[in-house]
């Protein structure tokens, strides 16, 4: 098993997609096991994106962020971090290939509704930037046994 951050972007909620979006993960029998809404700050923006601080795109990238809540959410499941990047499609949603969340929802590479980790190191550090451990809930859904065979 393994867990993947996400966050419903200022644009997913502003456009009202959230519950849209969130049904996609639901579809797909991945499992939510961490959810809240904030206010992104400065500062956990430049934690956040530290790897893009030092890039000229920070800036608006911080100012749209921080500029509206988003949902933030743990999601576990088999390859969780591959399968959700997959979903999401590529970074801009010009590019991103029709079928996935980016591709049917987003004309932009900034406003691009969801983040998604995009490894396992990468996905244990945004989770502990978002959430206290007593935040997520450790639960084996009553109908795993309708989501996969038990030796997958
Ligand atoms: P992703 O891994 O798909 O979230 O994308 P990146 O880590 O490459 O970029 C992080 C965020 O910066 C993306 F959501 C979009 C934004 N971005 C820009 O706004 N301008 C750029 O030129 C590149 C990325």
């Amino acid at each position: 098993m393994e867990r993947s951050l996400i966050l419903l972007k200022p644009d997913a909620v502003e456009r009202r997609l959230i519950g849209r979006l969130i049904a996609r993960f639901e579809d797909k029998a991945i499992s939510i096991v961490g959810m809240k809404m904030l206010q992104v700050t400065p500062e956990l923006s430049q934690q956040h994106y530290a790897e893009h601080v030092e890039k000229p795109f920070y800036g608006g990238l911080e100012s749209f962020i921080t500029s509206s809540p988003v949902v933030a959410m743990v999601l576990e499941g088999l390859d969780v971090i591959k399968v959700v990047r997959d979903m999401l499609g590529a970074t801009n949603g010009l590019k991103a290939a029709a079928g996935t969340i980016r591709g049917d929802f987003s004309s932009s590479r900034q406003m691009n509704l969801v983040h998604a980790s995009d490894g396992p190191e990468a996905a244990a550090r945004e989770i502990n930037l978002y959430f206290e451990p007593s935040e997520i809930c450790d639960y084996t859904p009553t109908l795993v046994g309708s989501f996969r065979a038990s030796d997958e």
